[in-house]
């Protein structure tokens, strides 16, 4: 049965466009700098939010009204769950989607039988993917839901939380593997502390890294060659998450030998809970060549918690895709809407109206930083900027050749500094709105 008959594949129809069902800027095959915008954007939509999310709150539980099954239910009900997901998929024109285990089968009373309920459903996947063309950008496991992993799974005191949820990677890697996925995300869903007195923080990290090793080893032995990806964010459900941000994952990473086997996946609204604006996490993972992916959301201003809300604002993506670029665009990652529409949003069609939003948002962002690289203004005022690098004293450092006591020389010699140049910063923020309106 189809779940919305009553839609028909969302279709470009230009910026002056008023119907809702359609795109205003994502243009699949529109070519911007030699890459279509499909390839560019690499849109993927979460399993867990937009098919099983029913929008519940702290105060009270979800209200959507969907056309399949939101609660576990049976394997019959998550494969009829399935079909409808690749339909809405397929109608809204994303070549991507990513998954948790245990979002698109039911947990079963074991984990052999969980196991066998995922194989059932991910059999249904493979034959939908083979279908409609969409493909996995990246699969995970869920260990923070259940409660053996009330204190976490890699981190946790319990030794054997730590072993099934190496069980649970292990399957989900397989999957994912089966399903020809890109990549492999580990979001540390309860990995971090509440209270530093019962926890001894530095075994709890040297588990995580081999936990970390542990797959890497596993990927080696199976062949699966995707990405592995690890998503910073610093707070919620704990009050400290070891991989609080992308400077201290790839510190982490660093430490335990790890650098050369995962690169980060970062999300919109975990920046911000981070303190730091998504351009801050991109560029500081780009600078490291460690920028994988990202979960594309937004947080709301005046509520300080992780909202997940659809991104909407052409000023974030605009510069989301300027630092993109940036640094070559995506390789295996995309643009994945990790996010979800508010409770009060119960209707099914309002997953649409949230998905094409997000789409549109990204696309005119896209087109907005193409023409900031184009029109090359901004890379000559950085260039500019750094002009006293390229030669002379600057070109002599970059290159090694000075030490303190060259330098010393060089300023009792010379006396004062050249002058500086004004940062220019409001021109160069009004320089970005330039191209926006
Ligand atoms: C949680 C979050 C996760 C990860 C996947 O805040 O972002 O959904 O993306 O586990
Ligand atoms: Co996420």
């Amino acid at each position: 049965m189809a779940a919305f008959p009553e839609i028909e594949k969302i279709r470009f129809e230009g910026p002056d466009s008023t119907n809702p069902l359609a795109f205003r800027h994502y243009d699949a095959d529109a070519v911007i700098e030699g890459r279509t915008m499909k390839e560019h954007l690499r849109f993927s939509v979460v399993y867990w939010h937009t098919f099983r999310g029913a929008g519940a709150d702290p105060f009270g539980p979800g209200c959507a009204e969907r056309p399949w099954k939101l609660e576990d239910g049976t394997v019959e009900d998550a494969i009829n769950r399935a079909k409808m997901a690749f339909e809405f998929i397929e109608k809204l024109g994303a070549p991507y989607y990513a998954f948790h285990d245990r979002d698109v089968a039911p947990e079963g009373e074991t984990l052999r039988e969980s196991n066998a309920n995922l194989d059932a459903v991910v059999k249904v996947f493979r034959e939908l993917q083979d279908e409609t063309g969409i493909k996995l950008l990246w699969g995970t496991a869920n260990l923070f839901s259940n409660k053996r992993y009330a204190h976490g799974a890699a981190t946790s005191p319990n030794a054997d939380a730590f072993s099934y949820a190496a069980a649970q990677v292990k399957k989900a890697m397989e999957v994912t593997k089966e399903l020809g996925g890109e990549g492999y995300t580990f979001w540390g869903g309860r990995e971090g502390y509440q209270n530093l007195w019962n926890t001894d923080m530095k075994r709890e990290l040297d588990h995580l890294a081999q936990f970390l090793h542990m797959a890497v080893d596993y990927a080696k032995e199976i062949g699966f060659t995707g990405q592995f990806y690890i998503e910073p964010k610093p707070k919620e459900p704990t009050k400290h998450q070891y991989d609080s941000d992308a400077a201290a994952c790839m510190n982490f990473l660093r430490a335990y030998d790890l650098e050369d086997h995962l690169k980060l996946n970062l999300e919109t609204n975990h920046a911000t809970l981070a303190g730091h604006t998504m351009m801050h996490e991109m560029d500081a993972a780009g600078g490291q060549g460690m920028l994988g992916s990202i979960d594309a959301n937004t947080g709301d201003e005046l509520l300080g918690w992780d909202t997940d809300q659809f991104p909407t604002s052409v000023y974030l993506t605009a510069q989301c895709m300027l630092m993109l670029m940036k640094y070559g665009g995506f390789k295996t990652g995309g643009v994945n809407f990790d996010a979800k529409v508010r409770r009060e949003s119960f209707e099914a069609m309002d997953l649409f109206h949230a998905h094409i939003g997000g789409m549109d948002a990204f696309a005119a962002g896209l087109k907005i930083a193409a023409a900031i690289r184009a029109d090359g203004e901004l890379a000559r005022l950085l260039t500019e900027r750094y002009s006293t690098w390229d030669n002379g004293v600057g070109a002599g450092i970059e290159k090694g050749e000075h030490d303190f006591k060259t330098l010393e020389t060089y300023m009792l010699d010379k006396g004062e500094i050249d002058p500086n140049i004004s940062g220019r910063q409001e021109m160069l923020e009004n320089l970005i709105n330039r191209y926006i309106y």
